[in-house]
């Protein structure tokens, strides 16, 4: 009968501990997921790709990331014609090498700048031109 009690008593601090480690745990992993989530800093990847042949466009011709996002913007020429992306304006300092051959890639690096629209063109093609919409960051869902 003794032995039955302390088995008791010790499954109840068992319970007790187990039960104060989930609370702690709990309250140490909310915060860091909060933050990511709200994280104006996120990555964000964007492929843009050229028209085959000799269809001298952009597609998708309009693309969109957040305010203050890190964009890695990568054009891949599907085309048979050398191709750029090279914006315009205010990000006119992002644009890929000038001399982009069918089939190959560029990529390029920025931060997202302010919500607008950010035209971008193929400096080799007269007309062929896109834009980045850099949409205003919301809070979360
Ligand atoms: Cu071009």
């Amino acid at each position: 009968v003794r032995r039955h009690r302390s088995l008791t008593v010790l499954i109840r601090l068992a319970g007790i501990l187990l039960a104060t480690l989930a609370g702690g745990c709990t309250g140490s992993t909310a915060t860091p997921a909060l933050a990511d989530a709200t994280d104006p800093r996120a990555r964000v990847t964007v492929d843009v790709e050229t028209g085959t042949g000799q269809d001298r466009r952009f597609a998708p011709a309009s693309v969109s990331v957040a305010a203050r996002a890190d964009v890695r913007l990568t054009l891949h020429n599907r085309s048979g014609e050398t191709h750029n992306l090279s914006f315009t304006g205010r990000l006119e300092h992002v644009r890929t090498r000038t001399i982009i051959e069918p089939g190959d890639r560029d990529t390029v690096s920025f931060v997202a700048p302010d919500p607008g629209v950010y035209p971008f063109v193929c400096t080799v093609h007269e007309g062929m031109n896109g834009e980045l919409r850099v949409e205003a960051v919301g809070p979360p869902p």
